[in-house]
């Protein structure tokens, strides 16, 4: 009796330490990532993440743009002039995108 309480605490205190152990190997957070909209361009035209790194698009023109994947995988909808517009980079891959109000207006996204 005394002795299966034993190996239960031992067993429970190795448990946490591999969890603890885990915790600290894991992954980092994503960084964030900013793509300038201005002058009907994007900057940088190609940007290039990681998977689980966010992405944001900043307006700085004085009338809206979008940035939409040309697959469709991703769509920011209309980015009124001076607001911005975040996605988490998910899928790997090339990702060409345009601005659908501008047409040469474009983009590329790599996700590694
Ligand atoms: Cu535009």
């Amino acid at each position: 009796m005394r002795t299966s309480t034993r190996r239960a605490a031992v067993f429970a205190a190795l448990l946490c330490s591999l969890h603890a152990g885990g915790a600290v190997a894991a992954s980092p957070a994503g960084k964030t990532h900013t793509v300038i909209m201005e002058g009907v361009a994007f900057a940088p035209a190609t940007l290039a993440v990681r998977a689980g790194d966010t992405v944001t698009w900043v307006n700085k023109d004085a009338f809206p743009h979008t940035a939409t994947a040309q697959d469709r995988s991703f769509d920011s909808g209309e980015i009124p002039a001076a607001r911005s517009w975040k996605m988490a980079a998910r899928k790997a891959g090339s990702f060409a995108y345009v601005c659908t109000l501008h047409p040469g207006m474009k983009g590329t996204l790599v996700v590694k």
